[in-house]
């Protein structure tokens, strides 16, 4: 299904009026504090989030899944779904590719739809950590990393398969993830490990394309319990320069121990230019993916805070590749996912208000007091009619969620696919 244009706009009709009042009320609070509002809004209406084919449908644990009906079961569906978010949006235009699932029958007809949607490929993302029908090796005791070169080779040819596939639609990076590690001590060398891991991403990084950039992503835990061998940010980045220039560190929010200070990594990440990629999400314990700003909102700020700081200051460093990356299952997929998108706007927006002049100078004169004044005034403005005036600008609704059930979209994907239609892929 494509929503008609009208449809959105006769919706944001009824709306209009309130929403005038709102942007102007909140228009002059700014602008006395010399904020350009205009500057803003054209940032938010800017920014662009990928969505992973893996979070269209109800995901889940791994204790069970309760699947929505009217789930995305082919790539062509996915990209129509992603489609719906950014015309509710204007936010959504690109997808991530999870390969082996997502492989293009027809590269064409596949370029052509997500074209028709507005959408492009963002970055691909390569699987070792199960083992695939029909493959050779196993993956039980590691990829990049095992003990076994012929499995090591396996794992090197599907990334490299990968960017191949990536290559044919137009994306221009790959995110490596590796649940290497172990569950018991003595099962792994920890130094063999982790230089087999360095030799088999160098080989795969021979390969990738001079305009292409490699996203090394890191996770404490998971689904080994004693190690992992790209456990952390500093290990991701020592992989990265092991790599080249083109390698870089990917950052998901769930991918830390508890209260780890991530807005820290994201700077120290920044001032070395090898922040690559962000993957959204939030967490209550551990890699829980969380609609986006459910738990932590303040510290999702914080946060971006530091990324607009180093998207400001740190030339450096790349332009950031954002996605989402994460799956629950007691609603909708499509409505969590709006509601991240929101949230990933809302900390944008306040991480914006944020007056950097006197925030330096109040560092400067060591005023802890204006400094903690400085970060949470802007924290605690509503900037929502920010993002509203932002989605009316660029064609999207003004709100989402509340236009996604008016238009019974939900029921019209049960129609069209059927009550029992599962998503793949996670
Ligand atoms: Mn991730």
């Amino acid at each position: 299904m494509q929503l008609k244009k009208q449809q959105i706009a006769d919706f944001n009709k009824t709306k209009t009026k309130e929403l005038n009042s709102q942007v102007e009320f909140l228009g002059n609070y700014l602008d006395k504090s010399g904020v350009n509002t205009n500057e803003i809004i054209q940032k938010l209406a800017d920014f662009q989030v990928a969505i992973p084919s893996w979070a269209l449908g109800a995901g889940g644990t791994r204790f069970g899944r309760f699947s929505y009906g009217g789930e995305p079961a082919t790539l062509e569906q996915k990209i129509d779904d992603i489609g719906i978010l950014h015309q509710l949006t204007q936010t959504a235009g690109a997808i991530s590719l999870h390969i082996p699932w997502d492989i293009p029958k027809d590269y064409k007809a596949i370029k052509e739809r997500a074209d028709n949607h507005h959408i492009i490929f963002d970055a691909v993302n390569s699987n070792t950590f199960q083992d695939q029908p029909n493959a050779k090796e196993t993956y039980k005791y590691g990829s990049l990393s095992n003990v076994n070169k012929a499995v090591r080779e396996q794992a090197i040819a599907h990334n490299n398969q990968v960017i191949k596939i990536g290559k044919k639609l137009g994306s221009k990076s790959i995110t490596v993830w590796l649940a290497d590690g172990s569950n018991f001590p003595g099962q792994n060398n920890f130094q063999k490990a982790l230089q087999n891991t360095q030799n088999s991403l160098q080989e795969i990084y021979k390969t990738l394309p001079s305009d292409w950039k490699m996203f090394i992503e890191y996770k404490p835990y998971e689904p080994n319990f004693y190690s992992t061998v790209i456990r952390d940010w500093g290990t991701s980045l020592l992989l990265a320069e092991a790599c080249g220039d083109k390698a870089y560190t990917l950052v998901d929010l769930g991918h830390h121990l508890p209260n780890t200070n991530i807005e820290q990594i994201v700077a120290t990440l920044m001032l070395k230019g090898k922040l690559g990629g962000f993957h959204f999400n939030d967490s209550k314990y551990g890699d829980d993916d969380l609609t986006v700003g459910s738990i932590k909102p303040y510290v999702l700020f914080l946060i971006f805070n530091e990324l607009v700081y180093g998207m400001e200051n740190n030339t450096n460093n790349p332009d950031l590749a954002w996605m989402i990356d994460a799956s629950h299952n007691v609603k909708d997929p499509l409505e969590d996912l709006l509601q991240s998108l929101d949230a990933i706007l809302i900390a944008y927006a306040q991480a914006l208000l944020v007056n950097q002049a006197e925030l330096r100078q109040a560092q400067q004169e060591n005023d802890v007091t204006k400094c903690q004044e400085i970060l949470q005034n802007a924290y605690r403005t509503d900037v929502r009619p920010l993002i509203k005036q932002a989605r009316l600008q660029t064609g999207g609704a003004i709100n989402p969620i509340a236009a996604f059930r008016q238009f019974e979209i939900r029921k019209t994907l049960i129609k069209e696919r059927g009550l029992h239609n599962v998503a793949t892929g996670l």
